[in-house]
């Protein structure tokens, strides 16, 4: 049998302890992990609630696990997930000899041991990272669809990165030897907010590793979300990463990049609604500002600033079409302001109305709509390299 040489991190803000502790002992149980490292927001209820759990545990599990509080890493950005993960790198270079480091999400009631098995199979086969995808409702995943696999495309058209399914899953693994890259380079270590999981997907690429998507067939069942609302500063982080990197130079050529075959989505999955769509047709009428609408007009096509008035009237159910995203999307590229609270409003209310032209085709058509995602990739793709050209 193999060492113990896989060490655990589960970074956590606010969640259900029994969740999180039933996911804390199920990583224990696994054979090859030696140490769990538990990364928290802050001394909060949660915390407390987990020092409570270590204290039931057997005196050897005790010491293999170790809870530590987040160090501020960037200066830049918000502090959330990314200070969060880079204190784990930082804590599993220092004080640990493991092989491997894995990260799973906290809230995941899904999770389990075997979930560790399937992302280290693929390192022991020699892979440098193995990172987890899963089947997801056709409504959700819409900052990965619509923010981050479009940004890819945008600004790194030639490169496989609008390739990969889940480039901001917080739930995969590497070696030492990555950990140790990781910890050094700047770009990693200023991304404290929500952009963590860009900016370790894109330093992948830099770092041409061997990259394996695993496939967890059964999904990944974690705390939803209601309004698209909720997703306000997840987009508005992930997107301003990737503009504020857009002149970084990344060639794939040399990456390896495998990933398992994706299987037919269960049923369930194309007709589950993952979010409120009347509550966020409503909050979307609300809230405009002066300023945003002066954006609106200076810098948008007009075809946009027409089309935002009629939803606003309630003239327009279509909303924003992978054409008029594409435009959008380059406006922002170029003006977006992440410290203009009325840039992040504009981009998050445009958003929400690209989104909502794919929920209204994905609840008539849910495989046409899928597809449709896939060809606003390769639009956006097609658009970029012609102008390279
Ligand atoms: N230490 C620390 N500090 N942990 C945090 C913080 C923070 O500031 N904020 C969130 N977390 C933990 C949280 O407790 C959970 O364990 C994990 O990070 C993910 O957060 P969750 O609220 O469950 O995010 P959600 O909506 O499931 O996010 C998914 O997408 C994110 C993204 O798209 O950027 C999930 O796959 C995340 O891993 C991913 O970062
Ligand atoms: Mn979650």
């Amino acid at each position: 049998m193999r060492q113990k040489d896989v060490v655990v991190c589960f970074p956590f803000k606010k969640e259900d302890v029994d969740v999180f502790s039933k996911n804390i002992k199920e990583a224990l149980s696994n054979k090859r992990v030696k140490e769990v490292i538990l990364v928290a927001y802050s001394k909060n209820e949660t915390y407390q609630g987990i020092e409570n759990f270590i204290n039931t545990l057997s005196k050897e599990d005790k010491e293999r696990v170790h809870l530590v509080l987040q160090k501020r890493f960037g200066t830049k950005r918000r502090e959330g997930k990314g200070d969060g993960m880079n204190t784990a790198i930082q804590y599993f270079l220092e004080h640990t000899d493991g092989n491997f480091l894995h990260f799973y999400d906290a809230d995941i009631k899904s999770f389990s041991s075997s979930w560790i098995d399937r992302v280290q199979r693929r390192l022991d086969e020699g892979y440098d990272v193995a990172r987890c995808f899963y089947p997801r409702s056709y409504t959700d995943a819409q900052v990965t669809w619509n923010i981050t696999r479009t940004g890819f495309a945008y600004v790194w058209p030639d490169t496989i990165l609008p390739d990969i399914e889940q480039p901001l899953g917080g739930e995969l693994g590497f070696n030492r030897h990555i950990a140790e890259k990781l910890s050094k380079d700047n770009i990693v270590l200023s991304a404290s907010d929500w952009s963590i999981d860009t900016a370790f997907t894109i330093s992948f690429a830099r770092y041409n590793v061997k990259l394996y998507e695993v496939y967890i067939e059964e999904g990944k069942e974690h705390k939803l979300y209601g309004r698209l609302s909720d997703l306000k500063t997840m987009a508005t982080e992930c997107f301003d990463f990737i503009k504020d990197n857009k002149d970084l130079v990344i060639s794939t050529d040399k990456m390896v990049y495998h990933k398992d075959e994706l299987k037919d989505i269960p049923e369930k999955y194309k007709h589950m609604v993952a979010f409120d769509i009347k509550g966020s047709i409503n909050e979307f009428k609300v809230g405009w500002t002066p300023k945003m609408k002066e954006y609106l007009v200076r810098y948008f096509p007009r075809e946009i600033g027409e089309k935002v008035n009629n939803v606003l009237t309630g003239k327009d159910t279509e909303f924003i079409d992978i054409d008029l995203w594409f435009e959008s999307y380059g406006v922002f590229m170029k003006y977006f302001d992440i410290s203009d609270k009325d840039w992040r409003e504009l981009f998050f209310k445009l958003w929400v109305l690209r989104v909502l032209n794919h929920a209204k085709l994905a609840i008539k058509y849910p495989d046409k709509a899928i597809k449709h995602l896939r060809t606003m990739l390769t639009l956006f793709r097609e658009r970029r390299m012609a102008k390279r050209l």
